[in-house]
C-alpha cells in the first residue's frame, strides 16, 4: 500500500532504505522536537498500542499527551547531550511497559516503543554469557573454531532456527564460514553469495547502526505521519538510519521469500571501521527478539570482534616462524657447505621457507632444482622469460599464466611462482613454484543472475534460485603470504652475496 514509488530502481545502491517512510509494525515511533517538546513525527498504529491515534498526538506537547511523570522522564531524555541507544529504558503507557530505545535524528528524539514479547521485563544473565564466552576464548584454537562457538552459543541465547557467521571477501561477496542450525535444516556452511546480494549503501547502514531486526516478512509497513503531512503515504523525510523498527527494502524482503525465511536478526562484525562480516540469523516462522536478547546477541558480536584482529595475527605469526625457522637453516646450509648449491637443493627448508611445491636456480649455465618442478626446456624457457621481463628486478604471482600465457601447460607444476634475477647476468636467478590449487566456489545461485530485471525493465528483484552454482577457479596458486615472499627475498640477496665472495675469493686464489 505504501512507498510503491521507491521500488522503481534502476540498481540496487540507489534505493534510499534508511528513510523508507515506514516502519514495522511490532512497535511504534514517535519524533519528538528536540527542547520543543512538540510530537513531529508518529507511526500510524500507535492507536494500537496507546489507544491515540496520530490526530491526537500529532503537534501536541508531550506533557499533554503522556501522564506527566512519565512525560518528564522523556524531557529528562531528551535533554541530554548525548542520547545513549542502549540505556535501558522502558515507558509505562495505558497499563503497558514498552521497552524504549532512544536516538537522535536530525532535531528529533525518535522513540521507539516495543511491548515486551512475553510481557514482561526479562534480563539476559550476561555474567554466564560472559563467562561462556570467556571459556569458549581459551578453548578455541583459530579463527574459525571461535566463529563456530560464537555461532553456537548466538543460536543457544536468541533461539533463531539457523545462525551463520558470515566473512565478505575484498569485493564484499560474502562467505558462510560457520553455522548453528536445527538439525533438519539443510546447511549453508561455505557457500559463497555476491556482493549485489548486500548493497552497497546498507552495508554503510550496517556500519552506523550494528542491529537490524526484521521480525516478520509478510508485514504491512506502517507509514510514518507528520504534522503538515498526514497522507497514508508515509513521510519520507525521517532519517531513520539508526532506528530499530525501520521498514525494510522491499527488495531484500522478495529476497527473504525466495530464500524461505521468516523473520531475521543482523549483527555487524566490524574491523578498522570497515564490515568483516555479520552475524545472521534466520527463523522460519515471525520472531520478535527482546531487547536485552538483542542486545546479548550484540555483545557476542562485540566478543568476535575483539579476537578477529587478534586471531588472525597470531595465525600469521605461527606461519611465519616457521618460515623464519627454514630460512635461517636455509641460510645455514649456504654459508657452510662447499657445494652449496647441490646442497640447497636438496634441503627441504628452501621450499619450507616461502611454502613452495618447488624450487629453481639458474646459474652459470646450470639448473639446480628442488621438489617439484617442470621438465628442463620448459623451466629454462621460463626463466628466459622471467629475467628478459623483469630485468634486475623481483616478481611474485599465484597467477602465472596472467603475465606468462605459456604456463598454461605447466601449472601442474607452475601455477604461482617468486622469481629474484641475479645480476650475474643472462638469464640468472632463482625462483619458487607453487602448483595449481583447483578451486570450487560453491555460490548460492548464479552470481551473474543474482540481479534480475522484471518486464517493465525497471523494477528490479533478486534471483529466485539458490541451488548450488558451482565456480571452478584454475590455474591459479594459493596466494604468497608477507613472510612467504620476505624470506625468498632474504635468501635470494643471501645467495647473491655468497656467489659474488665465491667469484671474488677464485679470482684472488687465481692471481
Ligand atoms: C539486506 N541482504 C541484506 C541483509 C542480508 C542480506 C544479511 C541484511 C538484512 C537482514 O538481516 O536480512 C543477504 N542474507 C543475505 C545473505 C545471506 C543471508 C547473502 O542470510 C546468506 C546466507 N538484495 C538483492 C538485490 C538487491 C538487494 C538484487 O539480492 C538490490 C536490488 C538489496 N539487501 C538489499 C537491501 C538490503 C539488503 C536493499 C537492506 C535491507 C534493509 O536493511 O532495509
Amino acid at each position: 500500500i505504501v512507498n510503491r514509488d521507491i521500488v522503481n530502481l534502476t540498481n540496487c545502491e540507489s534505493e534510499p532504505i534508511h528513510i523508507p517512510g515506514s516502519i514495522q509494525p511490532h512497535g511504534f515511533l514517535l519524533g519528538i522536537k528536540k527542547g520543543d517538546f512538540r510530537i513531529e513525527f508518529c507511526s500510524a498504529n500507535t492507536a494500537d498500542f496507546i489507544g491515540a491515534g496520530p490526530e491526537k498526538l500529532l503537534g501536541k506537547y508531550i506533557a499533554k499527551v503522556f501522564p506527566e511523570e512519565q512525560a518528564s522522564l522523556f524531557a529528562s531524555y531528551a535533554n541530554e547531550e548525548v542520547i545513549d541507544p542502549a540505556k535501558p529504558f522502558v515507558f509505562i503507557l495505558h497499563g503497558t511497559s514498552f521497552n524504549t530505545t532512544v536516538h537522535q535524528s536530525g532535531d528529533n528524539v525518535i522513540m521507539e516503543l516495543e511491548p515486551f514479547p512475553d510481557g514482561t521485563l526479562q534480563l539476559p544473565n550476561l555474567y554466564t554469557q560472559t563467562r561462556n564466552f570467556v571459556s569458549i576464548m581459551e578453548k578455541s584454537t583459530g579463527l574459525l573454531d571461535l566463529c563456530q562457538e560464537v555461532a553456537d552459543e548466538t543460536r543457544s541465547i536468541t533461539g533463531y532456527d539457523r545462525v551463520m557467521i558470515y566473512r565478505f571477501d575484498e569485493q564484499y561477496n560474502g562467505e558462510v564460514i560457520a553455522e548453528s542450525r536445527r538439525e533438519d535444516l539443510v546447511s549453508f556452511a561455505n557457500q559463497k553469495y555476491p556482493h549485489t546480494d548486500i548493497p552497497v549503501q546498507a552495508r554503510e547502514l550496517y556500519i552506523r547502526n550494528p542491529l537490524r531486526v526484521i521480525a516478520d516478512i509478510n508485514y504491512q509497513p506502517v507509514p510514518l505521519l507528520t504534522i503538515d503531512d498526514s497522507s497514508a503515504k508515509g513521510n519520507h523525510s525521517l532519517d531513520l538510519s539508526l532506528s530499530i523498527l525501520r521498514s525494510v527494502s522491499p527488495i531484500h524482503i522478495e529476497y527473504l521469500k525466495n530464500m524461505g525465511v521468516g523473520a531475521t536478526l543482523t549483527i555487524s562484525l566490524l574491523q578498522n571501521q570497515k564490515l568483516w562480516g555479520l552475524i545472521t540469523c534466520h527463523h522460519y516462522a515471525p520472531k520478535i527478539l527482546p531487547h536485552y536478547t538483542r542486545l546479548s546477541a550484540l555483545l557476542q558480536g562485540h566478543f568476535l570482534t575483539s579476537q578477529i584482529s587478534v586471531r588472525e595475527v597470531a595465525e600469521e605469526y605461527k606461519i611465519g616462524e616457521e618460515v623464519d625457522k627454514a630460512l635461517v637453516e636455509s641460510l645455514t646450509i649456504l654459508h657452510q657447505t662447499e657445494n652449496f648449491m647441490e646442497a640447497c637443493y636438496e634441503s627441504a627448508s628452501l621450499l619450507k621457507l616461502a611454502n613452495a611445491t618447488g624450487a629453481a636456480i639458474y646459474y652459470d649455465g646450470k639448473l639446480y632444482t628442488n621438489g617439484l618442478v617442470p621438465p628442463d626446456a620448459d623451466l629454462l624457457a621460463l626463466f628466459s622469460f622471467l629475467s628478459n621481463a623483469y630485468p634486475n628486478q623481483s616478481v611474485e604471482t599465484d597467477n602465472l599464466i596472467d603475465i606468462y600465457p605459456a604456463a598454461r601447460d605447466i601449472s601442474k607444476y607452475a601455477a604461482g611462482v617468486v622469481f629474484h634475477s641475479m645480476i650475474s647476468g643472462g638469464n640468472d636467478g632463482i625462483l619458487w613454484l607453487r602448483q595449481e590449487k583447483v578451486e570450487t566456489i560453491k555460490w548460492a545461485g548464479n552470481p551473474d543472475k543474482a540481479v534480475l530485471k522484471n518486464e517493465d525493465g525497471n523494477r528490479l528483484s533478486p534471483r529466485k534460485s539458490f541451488e548450488l552454482w558451482a565456480e571452478i577457479v584454475k590455474d591459479k596458486s594459493m596466494p604468497w603470504r608477507k613472510s612467504e615472499i620476505n624470506a625468498a627475498s632474504s635468501f635470494s640477496y643471501a645467495l647473491q652475496k655468497h656467489i659474488n665472495y665465491r667469484v671474488i675469493r677464485a679470482q684472488e686464489d687465481q692471481n
